[in-house]
């Protein structure tokens, strides 16, 4: 199995690629880099009160998200996967007001996005995943689960508990590990044992494969084929794309406490996943700088609308944080809503 020294010589595949669904990723890399850099701005202005981000995993993300079809497949997101959400086609205000904490979760709508809410529980959205396949094959669907997660989460006991399950169902599904190298300020040597997330699948009954989480062409490929071979009843597969959290955990974390910043560095100077994508771009003759520089404006100007989109979406009314809590509400949150709103009126 590949390691995060020897997965990618620093570059992207693209030649098994369609030119326009190539530049189409492209696209959504860069563009999914632009509002990065524009929500952690939000996060420094105080407008979002935290960001998580996803700098350096556009590749995986982007390149998991066009291997699916986004009008039978469902996405089960973790709290990183803005460019996932992008690339499937999510409604990316509505998407990034999560990060405003304005509602109960973004304010898209997830069943028509077919793209779950953002969850916070570290391996929480594998079992979800995994649910929603076996229902959707007892339903006669032809629909495929992506379950997202990380490197930290394939060792909670859901993500494994969720693996057997899907293995023992043959449920359409693509466990898909960014692995990122770090569990937040733990290494992987400290917490993933025996060094691989892919070999795992072994023990569950399903093909595991390792993959330059970098090279978007690689990660296409594999979630791809994961993707059919769910789709034709063979059953789940999980796909590891070895990356590299370039940026601190989330905007509350000082990454130089507990890493050397160098080694982050080298990964954003020769393995950017952006820059990677461009190169190859052109060296397969898929386009030219000129167009990619337009492609370049474009996408700049969309993350701007986004940005101003959220900053200026309006509050909802505070007395929502009392509806969908029950069916029908209990008299002890009756009794809260009317203290709620004596404190609001003072
Ligand atoms: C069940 C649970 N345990 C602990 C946490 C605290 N926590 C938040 S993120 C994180 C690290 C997760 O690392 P990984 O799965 O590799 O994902 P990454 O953040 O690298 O994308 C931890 C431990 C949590 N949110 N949920
Ligand atoms: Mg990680």
């Amino acid at each position: 199995m590949p390691t995060h020294e020897s997965a990618g010589q620093g570059s992207a595949t693209v030649d098994h690629l369609a030119p326009d669904l190539a530049r189409t990723m492209y696209r959504h890399m860069r563009t999914a880099r632009d509002l990065d850099t524009e929500a952690v701005a939000l996060q420094r202005q105080g407008v979002f009160p935290a960001y998580v981000s996803v700098r350096g995993q556009e590749a995986a993300q982007v390149a998991a998200a066009t291997a699916l079809d986004p009008s039978r497949d469902f996405v089960f997101p973790t709290y990183r996967e803005m460019a996932v959400a992008l690339a499937y086609g999510v409604e990316m205000v509505g998407y990034m007001a999560t990060h405003r904490a304005l509602w109960h979760g973004g304010l898209y709508d997830a069943m028509e996005s077919r793209f779950g809410a953002i969850n916070a529980v570290v391996g929480g959205p594998v079992p979800h995943a995994v649910g929603w396949a076996v229902g959707e094959r007892l339903r006669g669907g032809e629909g495929v689960a992506l379950a997202c997660f990380g490197d930290g989460a394939s060792s909670e006991g859901d993500v494994h508990e969720a693996m057997n399950f899907a293995g023992v169902y043959g449920a359409p599904v693509v466990f898909f590990c960014q692995n990122n190298r770090w569990a937040l300020s733990v290494p992987n040597e400290r917490q993933v044992a025996g060094g691989s997330v892919a070999a795992r699948a072994a023990g569950y009954g399903m093909p595991g494969v390792a993959v330059d989480g970098n090279d978007a062409g690689a990660v296409h490929r594999a979630v791809s084929e994961a993707a059919e071979r769910a789709r034709r009843g063979e059953g789940p597969t999980l796909v590891e794309a070895l990356t590299y959290r370039v940026e601190p955990h989330s905007t509350s974390d000082d990454s130089a406490r507990y890493r050397d910043e160098a080694e982050a560095e080298r990964w954003r100077r020769h393995r950017d996943p952006v820059d990677l994508m461009r190169r190859a771009l052109i060296e397969a003759g898929y386009a030219g700088e000129a167009e990619l520089d337009r492609i370049d404006a474009e996408a700049r100007a969309r993350a701007e609308e986004i940005r101003d989109g959220v900053s200026t979406a309006p509050e909802p009314d505070g007395s929502e944080l009392f509806t969908h809590v029950y069916r029908e509400t209990t008299q002890e949150l009756a009794r809260q809503r009317r203290i709620w709103q004596e404190e609001v009126r003072l």
